[in-house]
């Protein structure tokens, strides 16, 4: 029987379309610059995003890694949300790597981060204070329940950042299923960022990877941290063949994706035992809480739930996230909504 995997859409495998482009894949090395497909695929993520320029690194984490290294020295500061996934799930690369402090600011329920909060986060110029370098938000926002980040907040923001000397980067890791949602072209919500990182590896289906994408001069400079990292890869064509093909194909059915995780969530909301908040489930992301009166253990939902090759990823205490993607099908919902009803009324 199938593993309905919800984990997360980092578990999505190629598609067929994907694995057929990286057998044909014309590849160079790329640490020369000579990847004809890698050069295709930079060019097309710039050309999205509305930059000069961009990057191929291997993940996400890289992504946002190298944009942030590349924009701040040693003792810079980088004022980000208390939610993002720089400040929680990336190992503290920017402290352990880079030198660079953090000053996190609350995330407000919609992923955005109060403007009268930043404007205070930015320290003054006084030798006691790490300098203000850059500030960063995160677009959808995944711990924020996988919310989009309006056009409107992010020029706001931008605008922000102008007013106060700070470079502004856009965590992008789901970007597009931020567009869709909001039913605006990707190049709106970036443009006005100095630099966006984004995933073909999450709802786009491709098997690795993440373009980094700015201004030519700002990814010159992110090259060198990518080398510097590790990330040189060579006959990386392969690999991009695969993310032009998600650039290509699977933008539009993300929203498949988006029908298919309400249609989970209004079913779990239904369940006695599941604390879920319907309001604040956004594109394809689905929180929720086991209740407290609810006599089972986190161990023993998962594990059960296991059993019958559905697969859910826990967040912290009684909460979880399940996530759709593209080899999540409509009769998966519905077996899992039945699945789990059935489990917790025992
Ligand atoms: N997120 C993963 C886990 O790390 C939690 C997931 O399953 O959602 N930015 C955001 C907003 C992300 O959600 C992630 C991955 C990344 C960056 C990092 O991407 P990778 O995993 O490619 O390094």
């Amino acid at each position: 029987m199938d593993i309905l995997d919800f984990r997360s859409d980092t578990v999505t495998k190629p598609t067929p379309a994907m694995r057929e482009a990286m057998a044909k894949a014309e590849v160079g090395d790329d640490v020369y610059g000579e990847d004809p497909t890698v050069n295709r695929l930079q060019e097309i993520a710039a050309d999205l995003t509305g930059k000069e320029a961009g990057l191929f690194v291997p993940s996400g984490t890289m992504g946002n890694l190298a944009a942030m290294l590349a924009h701040c020295n040693r003792g810079d500061e980088v004022i980000l949300g208390d939610q993002a996934h720089t400040f929680l799930l990336e190992g503290g690369g920017l402290a352990a790597l880079g030198g660079v402090s953090i000053y996190p600011v609350r995330n407000q329920i919609d992923g955005t981060l109060d403007l009268d909060e930043v404007r205070d986060a930015v320290r003054q110029d006084d030798p006691h204070f790490p300098i203000s370098r850059l500030v960063t938000i995160e677009n959808t926002h995944n711990r924020c329940g996988g919310v989009a980040i309006t056009v409107e907040y992010t020029n706001a923001i931008a605008q922000l950042a102008k007013d106060y000397d700070l470079k502004f980067h856009i965590d992008g890791a789901r970007i597009f299923n931020a567009a869709v949602d909001l039913g605006v072209k990707v190049n709106e919500l970036t443009s006005s960022a100095d630099s966006v990182s984004f995933c073909l590896s999450k709802a786009l289906s491709a098997p690795v990877g993440s373009l980094l994408c700015g201004s030519k001069e700002f990814i010159y400079r992110a090259h060198r941290v990518r080398k510097k990292l590790g990330g040189g890869m060579r006959q990386a064509g392969i690999l991009a063949a695969a993310g032009i093909v998600a650039l290509e194909q699977m933008i539009d059915r993300i929203s498949e994706d988006h029908r298919k995780a309400r249609e989970l969530a209004v079913g779990l909301s239904k369940i006695r035992g599941i604390e879920l908040d319907i309001q604040n489930q956004h594109t394809n992301m689905v929180f929720f809480n086991i209740s407290d009166d609810l006599p089972i253990e986190i161990d023993d939902f998962v594990t059960g739930l296991r059993q019958q090759n559905i697969l859910i990823g826990h967040v912290k205490g009684r909460r979880f996230r399940m996530v759709t993607h593209y080899w999540i099908e409509d009769s998966a919902i519905y077996k899992t909504i039945e699945v789990m009803k059935e489990f917790l009324s025992k």
